[in-house]
């Protein structure tokens, strides 16, 4: 930083900011979370200096010993982690990662059948605001009103009905664990092709806490970051059959040349998904999110599917007469930051919402456990209930607390000179 600070002290002024809001306040954003300090130093390493485009051995630019074998490192453990043939580990993020799958499984104006994005999907699975609902005719399955699972009778009815030639399963708001081998059954079914987005449960799946679907898809497509907990970008599964047109439509299909520190970091990131320590952490993180879903249910909040099974949980704010802006404003003043977020079926539209959506990934990474979790819960509880009456100071005070008990990147002199 003081180089940073040396050329452009604005710039180094903001990340200082940062620094301290990430420090002294809890993050709950369901697809956030703290990297590790060797995916910093990767991401901002030289390796950001190179062009590289094409893949290992086949380059349009000279000098890429060092990045082949890095890219070669990246690929061969994602393999590893995910057991299976091949990887792609230059999508961007994971949108990019989609929108190459898409390009390499099906043709523009396709049919495409996603999770319905209300009920816990992903832009990119089709919506109209996203180049994927106008590239692809796009349908939607949901989840039963009354169990808020995902209903697969309807998404083997609109299957039989629309006639997808892909079926897409995963998204952003879903608590439940997936039955990946019903799709398959579903899409074989209907003679459609599987892909699976795992952005989400990626660490959980790589920790063996998620059952994976990497037997059951055509191509799994993921993000680095969330749960895995590693560098900002996308990455790409699939078997020996797919690789060809999976690279083709990564580059040159949807992308240029790929963020090398990013590569770097996303290889750094399977490695550290490798270790023991790893599988201690998801197994925590999924503990963490169900004491908190348990513990607000049990404080009179509505649990959407009435608890989690992964990393993150959906609260019905309609009982406790407020939106998921307001909810999302109140936790806010506290310190706690979360996202307002649709719930199935939610009459109030995407700016509002009924609903605030709520992951354990970032606060387990600082260390915190279930003593923590407990205190989390009683806040938010008693401060949603406060509603409008709210004095935030106490609740803030408490916040303040536990962050100063697990400083973020910082030892415990430098966080009380924050
Ligand atoms: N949809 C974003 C989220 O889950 O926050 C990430 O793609």
């Amino acid at each position: 930083m003081n180089r940073l600070r040396s050329v452009d002290s604005e710039a180094a002024a903001l990340v200082e900011a940062e620094l301290k809001r990430q420090n002294t306040t809890l993050e709950l954003i369901a697809s956030e979370n703290f990297v590790y300090e060797a995916i910093l130093e990767a991401q901002g390493s030289i390796m950001t200096n190179k062009y590289a485009e094409g893949y290992p051995g086949k380059r349009y630019h000279g000098g890429c010993e060092q990045i082949d074998l890095m890219e070669d490192l990246a690929r061969q453990r994602a393999c590893q982690l995910f057991k299976t043939d091949h990887a792609n580990v230059q999508p961007h993020s994971g949108v990019n990662a989609n929108l190459a799958a898409y390009m390499a499984l099906i043709q523009p104006g396709d049919t495409i059948l996603g999770m319905f994005l209300q009920h816990g999907g992903h832009l990119s699975h089709g919506s109209k605001v996203s180049i994927t609902g106008s590239f692809y005719r796009s349908f939607f399955y949901g989840v039963n009103p009354d169990t808020e699972l995902i209903d697969y009778d309807d998404v083997r009815s609109k299957a039989l009905e629309h006639k997808p030639r892909l079926i897409i399963a995963g998204g952003s708001a879903y608590s439940r664990t997936i039955d990946f081998s019903i799709f398959r059954e579903i899409a074989d079914e209907a003679g459609a092709l599987f892909l699976v987005d795992m952005a989400h449960i990626a660490g959980l799946i790589a920790a063996g806490v998620h059952p994976s679907p990497v037997e059951y898809a055509d191509i799994v497509t993921s993000t680095t970051t969330k749960t895995m907990r590693g560098a900002r970008g996308g990455f790409i599964l699939c078997g020996k059959d797919r690789a060809d047109a999976v690279d083709r439509a990564v580059f040159p299909g949807t992308q240029g040349g790929p963020i090398l520190q990013n590569v770097l970091a996303k290889a750094v990131t399977f490695k550290m998904a490798m270790q023991p320590a790893f599988r201690q952490y998801q197994e925590q993180v999924v503990k963490n999110a169900d004491l908190l879903a348990r513990s607000l249910r049990d404080r009179g909040l509505r649990i959407v599917t009435g608890g989690t099974d992964n990393h993150l949980l959906l609260v019905d704010l309609q009982p406790a007469n407020l939106t998921g802006h307001q909810g999302e404003i109140i936790l806010e003043e506290l310190g706690i930051t979360v996202n307002k977020n649709m719930i199935p079926f939610d009459p109030r539209p995407p700016a509002v919402t009924s609903g605030i959506r709520m992951g354990t990934a970032a606060i387990t990474s600082r260390g915190m456990k279930e003593d923590e979790v407990s205190e989390i819960a009683s806040i938010i509880a008693t401060a949603l209930g406060e509603g409008e009456n709210l004095d935030p100071a106490p609740y803030r005070q408490r916040v303040m607390e536990l962050c100063r008990q697990f400083p973020l990147y910082l030892d415990p002199l430098e966080f009380a000179a924050l």
